[in-house]
């Protein structure tokens, strides 16, 4: 079995993680102190979010150079060494790839820009306008077109995220091999694999519009492992926010050999309307389940999950899904935790989840830091709807709510910084710190530990076969788990009332539960409560 099945991966936001030297930024030195805490929490590997040189309009995800460290996160002698001891404790590196664009500052795109005659310039996408206006349609994911008129050329060069965010030219193949080069580079240096920045839109046609899944995406995927990937032990993860459990079998069957797995996210999107994550419509219960139901059993052989509730572009988990209020918030975390981490797949912690982080509302403009927020409030003040409404929005949704930095402690700034952090942490922080939970046999973090521990001993959740089997339950998700004669069942109230189940299940004892009153009546569940059964 490849290592990255039964494994659980932890993701790192390093601006937001832990500052080692009082300038308000998490950096290297900073995740390499908190190696320790890690390991004690049992994760396999670590998600690293961008740390390239960047000027950092998208906070890193604008890349100036992929082969060197940016300065305020420390130094490429910094970078092996927290390689060196992550691997010491037996925690792999996987790196963040951000290759569907470079940032406006990366030389490629300084020498495309000055001298058109370069053979830098087919690196990037260019086109002449239409009669004084945008070649095209396309719009921007951050809003609005998604050309920059260029003076100099008199062309407009396409950006499917901000402007300061050009695309590479996929259907030029030099791009293709200086990609693959600097990718090598990085094996070499010692890192276990690559989480691929949205990958699904590296084989867009422009001239047609198309952007997610073009036409070529998944042979230059295929010519990707066989430049790099090929007979290593590396995991890979595309980022494809279009993918149906057909599309994912295409980048994760093995015999294609691509990707280990992509990230899906057909379960964040569940309550936009027409795609839109600032226009949600009530949450649908019984459709999430249907899209976790789907996923677990359409993958079969033939592909691999990813399973999470969280990243650094998502709302905190506890706060969208479960309920943050003082009574609920431990109690519910813990049920989206064991919900999401007995089904098939791998994993992912998106830091301080652990903990049960919460969202952090903004009360005005000033106080959003989010480049796609910010985006977002111009363009709907601008068409007139009302500041309290935008801000609603971007409370439910916006991306800061995830990057606010973690707790440590009680103290000042929460042990995060002895300066002044970059972005404010949540007021809540002398309550939701991670000494907190450490030292609490009955807390989040150590509820995080016990299910990564079940994982690691027992094969029935990387192996077992999934069973919803209470698809039409409106308040309970209730699957499952059926390996060599071997069944686990996992009951979980997603609501603050006592719930009758509907089921009554001989079971053989409880392997787990968020409720110490939980008992081998399968009947009725208690507000939030969560139980993993051993079925008699
Ligand atoms: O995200 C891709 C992406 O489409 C997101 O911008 C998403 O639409 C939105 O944030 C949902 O909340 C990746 C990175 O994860 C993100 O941080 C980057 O800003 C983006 O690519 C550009 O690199
Ligand atoms: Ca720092």
């Amino acid at each position: 079995m490849q290592w990255w099945k039964n494994a659980v991966i932890y993701q790192i936001y390093p601006r937001s993680f832990n500052d080692s030297n009082g300038d308000g930024i998490g950096d290297l030195k900073g995740i390499i102190e908190r190696l320790d805490y890690l390991q004690y929490l049992g994760i396999d590997a670590i998600w690293l979010s961008p740390v390239y040189q960047s000027p950092g309009y998208d906070n890193g995800y604008d890349i100036s150079d992929y082969e060197s460290i940016e300065s305020i996160f420390g130094t490429m002698e910094d970078m092996d060494h927290l390689i060196k001891e992550a691997h010491r404790r037996h925690i792999k590196i996987i790196m963040d790839l951000v290759v569907n664009h470079t940032s406006f500052k990366h030389p490629w795109f300084i020498e495309a820009k000055q001298n058109p005659e370069s053979d830098k310039r087919d690196f990037y996408i260019w086109r002449k306008g239409k009669e004084g206006k945008v070649p095209n349609h396309l719009q921007s994911i951050f809003g609005g077109s998604a050309w920059e008129y260029d003076e100099t050329s008199d062309e407009y060069y396409l950006h499917l995220f901000t402007k300061e965010q050009p695309d590479l030219n996929w259907e030029n193949p030099k791009v293709h091999q200086a990609v693959y080069d600097m990718m090598n580079r990085w094996v070499e240096r010692g890192i276990d694999g690559f989480r691929m920045d949205v990958i699904d839109l590296i084989g867009k046609v422009p001239d047609q519009e198309i952007t997610a899944n073009g036409p070529n995406l998944h042979p230059y995927l295929q010519e990707m492992h066989q430049a790099v990937l090929k007979d290593k032990e590396l995991m890979t993860v595309g980022e494809t926010w279009g993918a149906t459990p057909e599309i994912a079998k295409q980048y994760s069957n093995p015999s294609r050999q691509e990707l280990s797995m992509v990230f899906q996210f057909e379960h964040i999107t569940l309550d936009q309307i027409e795609g839109n994550k600032w226009h949600l419509k009530p949450f649908d219960f019984v459709a999430l389940k249907q899209v976790f139901d789907k996923w677990q059993m359409e993958l079969g052989n033939e592909g691999w999950n990813s399973l999470f509730w969280n990243n650094h572009d998502l709302p905190r988990a506890v706060s969208r899904y479960g309920n943050d209020s003082k009574k609920y918030r431990e109690k519910s975390a813990k049920m989206l935790a064991m919900m999401l981490h007995l089904q098939k797949g791998t994993p992912y912690i998106y830091q301080g989840e652990e903990i049960g982080m919460t969202n952090t509302p903004v009360y005005n403009y000033e106080e959003i830091n989010d480049v796609e927020s910010k985006n977002y409030y111009q363009i709907a003040k601008a068409e007139g709807i009302d500041e309290k409404e935008i801000l609603k929005a971007i409370n439910i949704n916006g991306r800061d709510n995830a990057r606010r930095p973690i707790a440590w402690t009680s103290e000042k700034n929460g042990g995060f910084t002895t300066g002044i952090p970059w972005l404010a942490l949540n007021d809540n922080y002398s309550e939701i710190n991670v000494e907190a939970a450490v030292h609490d046999k009955h807390s989040i973090f150590n509820f995080y530990r016990q299910l990564i521990q079940l994982r690691h001993e027992n094969d029935i959740i990387t192996l077992g076969d999934f069973e919803d089997l209470s698809p039409n339950h409106p308040a309970m998700y209730a699957y499952q788990r059926t390996y060599q004669g071997t069944k686990w069942l996992v009951m979980l109230n997603f609501t603050d009332q006592n719930i009758e189940t509907g089921l009554d299940i001989p079971v053989k004892k409880i392997i787990l539960t968020n409720d110490q009153m939980s008992n081998l009546d399968t009947t009725t569940l208690k507000p939030y409560e969560a139980v993993l059964y051993q079925r008699a």
